[in-house]
Order: structure tokens, then C-alpha cells, then sequence
């Protein structure tokens, strides 16, 4: 696939207004640059393989490059150096971090500056220059490895927060390549944005790109907002005009393979877990789950708090349900994180030593990855769904589950600041930080008549099914293509 990139022509094509090449050719490559690679080292000596790896942007990616010639452009983690090689039919670029990289822009201002002020400034962000500093550095290196590895044909896809500067770097190589770039995570307001020190070069960074994708139209709108204020530019319908051609900025809500959801929750063998897991939590008992990154942002303390009122006001008991809560490891190089284990182990432990007793514990809490397949079985098998962010830019887990109830059984409860909410309004909506109305609705969920919640889910699975991965993919890439 390489000699194909490379010995593609780079002859001009049709060119747009701003002088950037507006039409490709049907075999364009398409190049992901994105802070981590789709898939990630197991094992030792001999053993040592790479395995595909779990997570929103992977998930949502990896479909598409199985079926598009296409490099991807990503950190391995750790600070090994690596050669390209090829995976399962994609070529594979590792991007090589020091160790002071991963303490300054990845930790520092990726995840300590950037996620929590894109996030409501949940947690207060720290600017620091020398993260910035490292910021900028590691933006030009993944933009060194996308320049090398595109021909002028070729379709670059910037992904996410720890890039925002790579398009214009990109750009200012190659000005005829069509770039994208997606944030996964939510924009936020101007007066939240405005604190950002390097407000102005951030915007101008994503302005490099052809095309840049939101979650909701109200974060395109944010980011109009901001580059009219901040970057000179007019906006007419989604198009930006600026100083360096024109963007356009707009809502890809980003979604799941649903079919593959659906047909795993359909298979012999999750039926089998199934009733293996209700058998062994007890098949009397509602099951109330919950699946999320262990970050703060996924709102973990809220909801443990409601269900503990919904269990000390006596609406709901442990013989009559149980929660189980799914806590992927996360980020464990940010303090932040480590408190809200704390935090969230406190509370599980509370919680069953107030209302647990032999043979019925109130709250089951795996901290560990699961298997795909052992994820689809606890969908499969929860009564009703608790989605409950204090801020998400979509939250792919809500889509899952309804993919996973293939009878139409089962409610999801989700909170209104996910980016979700805006298309699965069928859901039960709630504000987590609003306790009483929390604890109302797990309790409407609980007692929702099978009819009802039939109607409700019938309808978040047509629209997921409508709206699945591909057709975002389907979506961006014609946007991209112009
Ligand atoms: C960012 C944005 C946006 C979770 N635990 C396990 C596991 N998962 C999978 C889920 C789901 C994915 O990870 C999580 O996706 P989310 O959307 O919930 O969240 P983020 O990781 O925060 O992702 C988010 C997303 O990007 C996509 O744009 O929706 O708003 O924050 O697919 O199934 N998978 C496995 N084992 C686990 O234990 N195998």
C-alpha cells in the first residue's frame, strides 16, 4: 500500500476558491492522525503481539479503515521507538513521545488543561507554558508523519483535542491536501474558551483544516462564535471565511457499528450469559448498570449518590435490584484521577455496608476491561441503563445499549449534558447534579411498564440503527471530499 501512496501522481486537481484541491480521486488513501494508534502491544519476549484496543475513537474509526486504503498516524503508549509496520491491512506510523511529552502534552495539557475546561471546567484546568510548549512540539511531530506519509491526493483526518494545532501545521506544508479534522469531546462556550492563554492559535490551528466536525451544532456554534470574535472570520450558513480559505464547521454526531451490537445480543452464546448472570445476581432482582471510563466527567459519584437515596428513602430495595457498575481504567498518570477512585470506591463501599447482607450486595464495581462480548452479555441483561455524564461530547455507551436490547426491553436513563440527548430524546432525560429528580427517575425506570418502555426503546433503536457508524463516517468523508 505504501508504493501505491507514494507512487500515486500528485498532479494538481480541480481547485477550489481558497486554492486547496476540491475534488479527489476515487483511490485517495486516507490518512488518521490521531493521538493513539487503533491497537496496542500484549505480551512479552516471543509472545508479544498487538491487539486491537478499546475505546470511543477506535471503536468508531477502525470499521472504516478495514475498508479504505489508509495509514494511521498514533502513539503506541510507553516510550519504545517503532517502526511502521503493517496491521490487518492498515499501515501503522508510531509516533514516538518522551517521556517528558507524555508528562507535558499528554498528561499536562491534553489532560490536565484542555479536557477538563472542554468539560464545564469540572475540574479547574492548570495552564502551564511548558505544557504548551510540549504541545506545540508534539503537534508538529504528528503533523512531520502525516506530511511523509500523504501524497497531495490523499485525505488527512485529524482526530481530537491533543491535535487541534496539527491542521494548520499540515496545511502550511501541503496547502492542497483536504484535511478534516473531528472533535470527539464537547467546544465549549466563549466565556470558558477565553481563558485558554493560546485561545487564538488554538482556533487558527483547527482553522487549517477543510472540514471540522462537532459532536452538536451547539459546539460548531461555539467555534463559529470564537474564530468570528478571536480569527477575523465570516460566517455564511456553516462555512467560515478566514485569512487561510474556508472551513466549514459543523455537527457529525459521531455514532456505533450497530449491527454488530445487535447481532452479538441476539447470539446463543449471550442469551447463555445472560441467564447465567441473572441467575447468579439473582433472577428475581431488576439489574441497573452502568459502563464508563473512570473519569470524572462520566458524573460516577452522582449517580451512586442517587441510587444510595433511592435505596435509603425506601423507593427501591436490594432484594428488588442491584447495580453493577463498569469502571475502565483510565488515565492513571493524572492525579485527578486517582482521588475519584478513591472517591467512587468510598462510596461502593458505603453503600453495600449500609444495605448489603449475605448473598445480595447493593452494588457490584469492576474496575478492570472488559471483553466486547462480556460487555454485550451485561447490555443485554440490564433492566435499565444509567448514562449519566456531567458533560460527554456523545457518549457511544447509551447508543450501545439500545443496539444490545433486540426484544425493545429495557430504559435507559440518560443526562441531558451528554451529546447523545440530542438524538435519543426518547430516553429518560435527567440533570445528574439534581438529585431528587435522579432518584425519581431510576425509580420510573424501574417501574416503567414493559409496554411503555417498548415504545421508547423501539424508537432510540431506529434511530441508532439509522444513524450507525458508518453512515457518520459516510458523512464526514463526503464532507471531506467536497
Ligand atoms: C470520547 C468522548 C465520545 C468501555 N469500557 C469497556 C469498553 N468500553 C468502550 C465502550 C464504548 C467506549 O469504550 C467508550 O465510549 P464513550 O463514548 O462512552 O466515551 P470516551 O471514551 O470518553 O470517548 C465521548 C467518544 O469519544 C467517541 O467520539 O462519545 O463523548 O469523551 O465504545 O463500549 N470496551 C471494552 N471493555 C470495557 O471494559 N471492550
Amino acid at each position: 500500500m505504501m508504493n501505491a501512496i507514494r507512487g500515486r501522481s500528485t498532479a494538481p486537481k480541480g481547485r477550489g476558491r481558497t486554492g486547496r484541491s476540491a475534488t479527489r480521486s476515487s483511490d485517495s488513501s486516507l490518512i488518521i492522525v490521531a493521538n493513539r494508534l487503533p491497537i496496542h502491544r500484549v505480551g512479552h519476549g516471543s509472545k508479544a503481539h498487538w491487539q486491537s484496543s478499546a475505546g470511543g475513537l477506535v471503536t468508531a474509526v477502525a470499521p472504516v479503515m478495514q475498508s479504505t486504503p489508509g495509514v494511521w498516524v498514533g502513539w503506541a503508549g510507553g516510550d519504545a521507538k517503532i517502526r511502521p509496520f503493517q496491521h490487518d491491512g492498515m499501515r501503522i506510523r508510531p509516533v514516538h513521545l518522551k517521556r517528558s511529552d507524555v508528562e507535558h502534552y499528554y498528561n499536562g495539557m491534553s489532560n490536565k488543561t484542555i479536557w477538563p475546561l472542554f468539560h464545564d471546567a469540572i475540574r479547574a484546568p492548570e495552564f502551564r507554558r511548558d505544557w504548551w510548549e510540549s504541545y506545540v512540539e508534539v503537534n508538529h511531530q504528528f503533523s512531520r508523519a502525516a506530511i511523509a506519509e500523504a501524497s497531495d491526493d490523499d485525505m488527512v483526518w485529524v482526530h481530537d483535542y491533543h491535535l487541534l494545532l496539527a491542521p494548520a501545521m499540515i496545511r502550511k506544508a501541503r496547502p492542497r491536501l483536504r484535511i478534516g479534522l473531528f472533535l470527539h469531546i464537547p467546544f465549549p462556550p466563549e466565556e470558558l474558551f477565553e481563558w485558554l492563554p493560546w485561545r487564538t492559535q488554538i482556533l487558527r490551528g483547527m482553522l487549517g483544516a477543510d472540514v471540522v466536525g462537532f459532536q452538536t451544532t451547539g459546539a460548531a456554534q461555539n467555534f463559529t462564535r470564537l474564530c468570528k470574535a478571536y480569527c477575523d472570520a465570516t460566517a455564511h450558513g456553516t462555512t467560515l471565511t478566514h485569512a487561510g480559505g474556508a472551513t466549514a464547521a459543523r455537527a457529525f454526531p459521531i455514532s456505533i457499528d450497530f449491527d454488530w451490537f445487535d447481532q452479538r445480543a441476539r447470539s446463543a452464546e449471550t442469551v447463555r450469559r445472560v441467564s447465567e448472570l441473572r441467575n447468579r445476581v439473582g433472577k428475581e432482582r431488576k439489574i441497573i448498570l452502568s459502563v464508563d471510563r473512570l473519569d470524572y466527567t462520566k458524573g460516577i459519584n452522582s449517580r451512586m449518590d442517587a441510587f444510595e437515596e433511592l435505596l435509603d428513602r425506601g423507593l427501591s430495595s436490594v432484594a428488588d435490584c442491584v447495580m453493577i457498575q463498569i469502571a475502565t481504567p483510565s488515565r492513571d498518570g493524572v492525579a485527578d484521577y486517582a482521588t475519584l477512585r478513591d472517591d467512587v470506591e468510598k462510596r461502593v463501599g458505603r453503600i453495600n455496608g449500609r444495605f448489603g447482607y449475605p448473598g445480595r450486595v447493593a452494588v457490584h464495581y469492576f474496575r478492570r476491561n472488559l471483553s466486547r462480548d462480556d460487555l454485550v452479555a451485561y447490555y443485554a441483561a440490564a433492566d435499565v441503563m444509567l448514562v449519566t455524564p456531567l458533560r460527554d461530547g456523545m457518549n457511544l455507551v447509551a447508543k450501545e445499549y439500545a443496539a444490545c436490547r433486540s426484544d425493545n426491553s429495557g430504559v435507559l436513563v440518560l443526562s441531558q449534558f451528554a451529546g447523545a440527548a440530542r438524538e435519543m430524546g426518547r430516553a429518560l432525560i435527567v440533570n445528574p447534579r439534581d438529585t431528587d429528580q435522579f432518584v425519581k427517575t431510576i425509580d420510573t425506570a424501574l417501574r416503567m411498564r414493559r409496554r411503555d418502555a417498548q415504545t421508547r426503546m423501539s424508537s432510540l433503536r431506529s434511530r441508532v440503527k439509522a444513524h450507525d457508524v458508518f453512515a457518520w463516517c459516510d458523512g464526514f468523508m463526503s464532507a471531506l471530499r467536497g
